[in-house]
């Protein structure tokens, strides 16, 4: 039977090529993000491949969150897999120097944005007794270095509330999956760095990064095990990243 896939975050980088991959395995999709443009662009892409119906909300918007996905064609009501993507970082420096509009985004975005549309998609995979969801995490989420401090924070609690999801979904044979990826090539570093092109360009240079599509491939890899198999948690790293801070440049 088909399935149907909520990705949060598909506008770009990880959550795009997830949408694409999924596509191509003919998963219906509900594809998320604020950027409405885009949004248009990759639902005219992909339905040359699959169903695709567009929420266009902030996840920082509990409200708008909750009435859009209670008021989902009837096509897409029924949500199989929930892929929780949408995600930055906002500012990188140390606490005492610290931006308080980055850290609330931050915290709003990765981790109350995760949890507005958890909540709203989880019930209906309780009262079926199914359903499959992917936290994207981040080696942040594992470690803390040096001035990732509020969005370490923000990962961790990622990290904690895809562990809290695996018990509490337990007896609903809800699958919970964490994927925590170290250096990825997207549009990440540009928006941790406010738009500067060059600090952006930086972060992927003298190395090969990890591409979305890698991501997006083990995401599906993930999905696709038989119904007895729970991949907990996966930490994937390009080869020449050792851990946050030891990376083998050029
Ligand atoms: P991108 O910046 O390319 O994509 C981020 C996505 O999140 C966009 O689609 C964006 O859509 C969406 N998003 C951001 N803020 C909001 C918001 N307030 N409301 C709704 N959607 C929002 O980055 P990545 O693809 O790299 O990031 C995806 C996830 O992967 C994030 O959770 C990130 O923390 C995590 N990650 C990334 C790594 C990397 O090195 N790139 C490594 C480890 C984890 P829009 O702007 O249209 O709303
Ligand atoms: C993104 C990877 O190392 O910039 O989560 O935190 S890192």
């Amino acid at each position: 039977m088909k399935q149907t896939a909520f990705i949060t975050g598909a506008t770009s980088g990880i959550g795009k090529a997830t949408a694409e991959i999924f596509a191509k395995n003919k998963i219906r999709l509900i594809l998320c993000g604020r950027r409405a443009e885009r949004l248009k662009e990759l639902q005219e892409e992909l339905s040359k491949l699959t169903e695709v119906t567009t929420l266009q909300f902030d996840v920082r918007d509990r409200y708008d969150v909750a009435d859009q996905i209670a008021n989902l064609p009837i096509d897409f009501k029924q949500i199989d897999i929930l892929i929780n993507n949408a995600g930055n970082a906002h500012g990188l420096s140390t606490i005492q120097e610290g931006n308080i509009d980055d850290w609330d985004a931050m915290l709003d975005i990765n981790v109350k944005g995760l949890l507005y549309v958890s909540r709203a998609i989880i019930p209906q995979m309780t009262t079926r007794n199914s359903g499959f969801i992917v936290n994207i995490g981040s080696i942040a989420g594992k470690e803390v270095y040096p001035n990732g401090n509020v969005y370490c924070a923000s990962k961790h609690a990622v990290n904690a509330l895809n562990k809290a999801m695996r018990i509490d979904l337990n007896k609903h044979n809800i699958r919970v999956s964490g994927i925590h990826p170290g250096a990825v090539e997207t549009e990440f570093s540009e928006v941790r760095f406010k738009g500067d092109a060059q600090k952006a360009e930086n972060v992927y240079k003298g190395y090969k990064a990890l591409q979305a599509e890698d991501i997006a491939d083990i995401i599906h890899f993930v999905i696709t095990r038989p119904y007895h198999v729970n991949i907990e948690d996966l930490v994937v790293y390009p080869t020449a990243q050792a851990s946050p801070t030891i990376m083998n440049k050029n």
